[in-house]
């Protein structure tokens, strides 16, 4: 323990010169930020400590955790799991692997709090022919690794990675107007053209009666109102509604068209209208080619973007003849 105390003193000397600026609570906090406690860096809603410096077993990275008044971070929401994702990669630790919360108990994946953990997409490691967690009895702890992509992967608790600690936040700075919007009545009043469902906030049609190629799902959702067309997810809470909705319907067999291609240049993905658009983490799922480590894998001969079943409906690069079924979107209904 003092060895251990001693090594985190030591490393926090080195962190300070080597971190980014420190973001944690001060007097000049900008608006709209989470107000975190020293060691700890607002990270959207939450606080987090990346203790990169350190490799540890599950145990001692929990115990880091608890020695500066945390846990070890609990990924409940996409959103989450994107904006860590992305702290990762502007603080220049994607070589890294960390651990989080999330244990398996023998019966199901729950937090430290008993919570259970989010399963699927876009939480876990998926490749077209594998998917986490793995049910495999040694694998019981959670991490997130560089080489899945920073999604969730069930590992063997003595093996050595980085605690990702959370601290609870000390509280929250937002401007009014933030305040005025998350009570907005209009989502409230949200009515979708017929065909169409709403899922979250959006109007969308699992068009499961017809396949075609991607040329073909394109065309096709624009003959269906005025302004409908391919649907292509932005927000990653959507891509998990979808996903959820998709188990709930019984219609996660399906594979699906969405809106976007790389087709006029190799890796530049653009969306139906033609808008250059970029892709980050979590919405690409694993590659299975080794020399791959995540979708987009196919080159040029995958130029059209799907949610396929066996790939538990991430985002991937697919061959534009397949056919495939297709999701479209309509705006909603104007009262
Ligand atoms: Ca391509
Ligand atoms: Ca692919």
């Amino acid at each position: 323990m003092g060895h251990q105390l001693l090594h985190l003193l030591l490393s926090i000397a080195v962190m300070a010169k080597a971190s980014p600026p420190a973001t944690y609570a001060s007097e000049d906090a900008i608006q709209n930020e989470t107000l975190c406690p020293d060691m700890f860096a607002p990270v959207g809603d939450q606080c987090i400590y990346f203790a990169s410096f350190m490799q540890e077993g599950r145990a001692a990275g929990k115990q880091v955790c608890h020695s500066l008044g945390g846990e070890l971070a609990a990924i409940k929401t996409a959103t989450q799991l994107q904006n860590i994702i992305a702290e990762i990669e502007q603080r220049e630790l994607s070589h890294a692997n960390f651990w989080i919360d999330g244990a398996f108990n023998g019966t199901s994946w729950n937090f430290t709090n008993e919570e259970p953990v989010p399963l699927g997409t876009p939480f876990w490691y998926a490749t077209e022919e594998e998917h986490s967690p793995k049910n495999d009895s040694t694998f019981n702890c959670v991490s997130i690794t560089s080489d899945s992509g920073f999604l969730m992967n069930d590992v063997a608790c003595d093996e050595e990675h980085s605690p990702l600690c959370e601290h609870v936040p000390l509280g929250f700075n937002q401007p009014e107007e933030d305040q005025e919007e998350a009570k907005d009545p209009k989502d409230e009043d949200i009515r979708c053209p017929s065909m169409f469902t709403r899922v979250l906030n959006t109007c969308i049609a699992f068009i499961t009666f017809f396949k075609g190629s991607w040329e073909t799902a394109k065309q096709t959702c624009h003959s269906f109102t005025d302004k409908s067309s391919l649907l292509l997810p932005t927000d990653v809470e959507l891509l998990r509604e979808i996903y959820l909705y998709l188990h709930a319907e019984g219609l996660d067999g399906f594979d699906f068209w969405i809106g976007a291609t790389d087709a006029g240049h190799e890796g530049v993905w653009k969306d139906t209208s033609g808008h250059i658009i970029e892709i980050n983490a979590p919405f690409w799922g694993n590659s299975n080619k080794p020399e791959f480590i995540m979708e987009p894998d196919g080159d040029t001969t995958e130029n059209c973007l799907a949610l396929t079943s066996n790939g538990l409906h991430y985002f991937r690069d697919e061959d534009c003849s397949s056919t495939y079924n297709l999701l479209c979107v309509a705006p909603p209904l104007t009262p």
